[in-house]
């Protein structure tokens, strides 16, 4: 049963395989937030009291990356120092990304599109981050649209965010989900949250008020052979929400500096981030803290309700 549950190209430390083969809760985590989404020392201090938070729940966290080639499910405390302190020199993998990096032997940090890969692989179906990439802004012209929206087409995994990030077009992001059959489900609000703020104004498809409920829906998709991804939006909280007139400029002002310096691609969003952050005097980067942390909280107790069974 266990041996079914994971690829055997997994690296998955033993206590984590046995965790999966007893069906405990277990959260899954990506690195390319600790290597490309927030700077050192910030990106390890994040990424270790997620998982301390996740524990405290009561599920076992797994953060995901490509290590020495290896797909690599459960990292140590020193692989998640090694992928914070390298920062963006190593690869930003995304699914097509995986190919090289695992044939060529580097260390690679994973996006929401690729930890949901190996994460299925691994038997895990609940994922904690921060905010997916959708459709960029200009996506008419340029063509960007986030691998993790069609990721989420296609890989049965229930996903935590705090909405996708507001340097995004999100009309066209919702568009996009809608058309890959993605149900995005607020967590106790009837509105998309904003990232960096707890709401844009754009509807969800559904609220939903508790971790069961959540629950009800990962076992009805996925025990009727619907596969593809539920995306759970969680909005940050009151206290750590961001003013939006502050938010937009910034994104504004980062936005125009990214078409002037030719800025495109997979460095668009580590660019935004970074440069969003620098302009709020670092407001920006607490709050990105600070839903993660929420969202992790969210995503073990709905792993927890998950693993109770339909
Ligand atoms: N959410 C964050 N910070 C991040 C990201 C998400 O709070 O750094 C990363 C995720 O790994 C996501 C990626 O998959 O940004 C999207 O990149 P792109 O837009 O190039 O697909
Ligand atoms: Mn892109």
């Amino acid at each position: 049963m266990t041996q079914s549950l994971i690829h055997p190209m997994i690296s998955m430390p033993k206590a984590l395989h046995e965790a999966v083969g007893d069906g405990a809760p277990v959260v899954a985590l990506e690195s390319t937030i600790i290597s490309h989404g927030m700077p050192y020392p910030q990106n390890i201090e994040t990424a270790l009291s997620v998982e301390a938070l996740i524990r405290k729940q009561g599920a076992v966290p797994a953060t995901v990356a490509v290590m020495g080639g290896r797909p690599t499910v459960g990292l140590t405390s020193a692989e998640i120092e090694h992928l914070g302190k390298k920062g963006q020199g190593v690869i930003k993998v995304s699914r097509r990304d995986l190919p090289r990096c695992m044939a060529g032997g580097l260390d690679g940090a994973t996006t929401v599109a690729s930890t949901m890969i190996l994460a299925a692989k691994a038997g895990v179906a609940v994922f904690a981050t921060g905010g997916i990439g959708g459709v960029h802004r200009g996506a008419e012209t340029s063509f960007d649209v986030s691998a993790d929206l069609e990721e989420l087409g296609r890989t049965s995994m229930a996903v935590v965010c705090a909405g996708a990030k507001a340097i995004l077009d999100l009309p066209k992001t919702l568009e996009v989900l809608e058309t890959k059959g993605v149900p995005v489900l607020g967590y106790q609000t009837d509105d998309l949250p904003g990232f960096y703020t707890r709401s844009t104004g754009l509807p969800v498809d559904q609220r939903l008020d508790t971790p069961a409920d959540i629950a009800a829906q990962m076992h009805a998709k996925w025990g009727f052979g619907l596969s593809g991804g539920l995306l759970v939006a969680n909005p940050v909280p009151d206290a750590f929400a961001m003013p939006a007139d502050a938010i937009n400029s910034a994104i504004e002002q980062a936005l125009r500096e990214m078409e002037t310096q030719g800025i495109a691609g997979k460095q668009a969003t580590p660019f935004l981030l970074a440069r969003v952050s620098e302009l709020t005097g670092g407001d920006s980067l607490t709050t990105n803290i600070r839903l993660v942390e929420n969202n992790a909280r969210l995503a073990a107790e709905i792993a927890i309700a998950y693993a109770k069974g339909a």
